[in-house]
């Protein structure tokens, strides 16, 4: 069973995962899960009757595609991937990066950055960098959301 994700641009999935039987009762059985994203694949068993899965890309840009559920069949008898209560985001990022080139410039971010740490406020911060203050502003919440810093405005 393959959960294709098409709309959006997630970057995390959870949910729970678990063997059943043919009327969706969870039983003892083994599901593999396998995770691709747009930079590559990652795969894990569950072997529980029911336990709560969770993934998180773990670049910035990565979109995760779609998840796969594969059980284990047994000797004897049949057992299904089943999934429940699922969870589907995105997972906030640390990002440096100020004017969406993807580089992190000295006379840019780093002159930026640099200035706010020695208490510059306002225009004043990036005057000359290139970057706009609403760049600044934007980027100053994300590393104040994810990043663990104070910066203020
Ligand atoms: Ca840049």
């Amino acid at each position: 069973m393959t959960v294709a994700l098409t709309t959006g641009s997630p970057s995390a999935f959870a949910a729970d995962v678990f063997a059943s039987d043919i009327s969706g009762n969870a039983i003892a059985g083994s599901v593999t899960i396998v995770v691709t994203s747009n930079q590559g694949t990652a795969t894990v068993s569950a072997d529980t009757t029911a336990r709560f899965v969770g993934f998180i890309a773990t670049a910035a840009g990565e979109i995760i595609q779609n998840v796969t559920f594969k059980a284990t069949q047994p000797v004897t008898g049949v057992i299904w991937p089943s999934v429940d209560n699922v969870y589907v985001g995105a997972a906030g990022f640390c990002r440096l990066d100020m004017d969406g080139d993807n580089l992190l410039s000295a006379s840019k971010e780093g002159l930026v950055l640099l200035r706010s740490m020695l208490g510059m406020s306002g225009a004043a911060v990036v005057n000359g960098t290139g970057i706009t203050l609403a760049q600044w502003n934007a980027t100053r919440t994300n590393l104040n959301t994810h990043c663990g810093a104070n910066l203020v405005p």
